[in-house]
């Protein structure tokens, strides 16, 4: 049988819960800009994300999970062919990335995880189609360490190991982890990426990048999981686009 909630791995993607295997439209897909539709949507709007906020940063066994104490000032996002409002829950990492542009496999991918505003909270918009809304940032290998990226990447080196899964806190500017250009972007309806891959998610994909060192890559390769073993890779597997259109906002 299957495993739900914290069982599961990424060696065994074949024992995620059903929909994982079943669902049609699923994530993480292979993006492509040539068959990709060019769509005009307006621009993409980001409130809050230039404030400061105190975080916690967590290894939860899959991956290194940012939550940020938002004292009421919620960072949220609209427009951009969005047709609500959406507020920030958590951001969290993928090593390599697990949406792939034009065949590239890039080195991390950074999801930031947003809810309708019209539900509580994450928990619950995630039962319904439009519910959630990701924003994905790619990030490219550079020679040079980001400076705005190495605060983050000492505190996970801190907190690499799950087992009694220690919290650290830190204090981020989250508008430092998304690319300064943000007129391009891929657009499709997907699924989270871990079981149980519920479905009617709206992903956005930044198609400009961070440029990261592979020294900081390799720090979230320490990382393990809750039996202790290493969790060298977390993506999942491209998955079948099926009857789905994947769109483009060109920059
Ligand atoms: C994940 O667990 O990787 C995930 C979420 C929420 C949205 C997207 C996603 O927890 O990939
Ligand atoms: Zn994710």
């Amino acid at each position: 049988g299957y495993v739900s909630c914290n069982g599961w791995k990424y060696q065994d993607e074949e024992n995620w819960s059903p929909l994982c295997k079943e669902g049609l439209h699923q994530s993480p897909i292979a993006l492509d800009s040539e068959s990709a539709k060019t769509k005009d949507y307006g621009s993409f709007n980001m409130t809050n994300y230039g404030r400061r906020f105190t975080v916690s940063i967590q290894n939860n066994g899959h991956s290194a999970e940012i939550r940020p104490d938002f004292d009421g000032k919620v960072p949220e996002i609209n427009g951009g062919g969005l047709d609500q409002t959406y507020a920030l829950d958590h951001l969290h990492f993928h090593w390599q990335s697990e949406h792939t542009i034009d065949g590239f496999r890039y080195p991390l991918e950074l999801h930031i995880v947003h809810y309708a505003k019209k539900y509580s909270d994450f928990k619950s918009a995630k039962n319904y189609p439009g519910g959630v809304a990701v924003v994905a940032v790619l990030f490219d290998l550079s020679l040079d360490d980001d400076m705005d990226f190495q605060p983050l990447v000492d505190i996970i080196e801190i907190v690499k190991d799950q087992l009694n899964a220690p919290k650290a806190m830190g204090n981020f500017v989250i508008r430092d982890f998304v690319p300064r250009d943000r007129a391009g972007y891929f657009r499709y309806q997907g699924s989270l990426t871990t079981p149980d891959c519920n479905e009617g998610v709206v992903w956005t994909i930044f198609t400009s990048t961070i440029p990261i060192s592979k020294k900081q890559v390799h720090i979230f390769e320490l990382l393990r999981t809750e039996d202790n073993s290493m969790l060298y890779r977390n993506f999942r597997s491209l998955q079948p686009l099926n009857d789905r259109e994947v769109f483009i906002r060109k920059n």
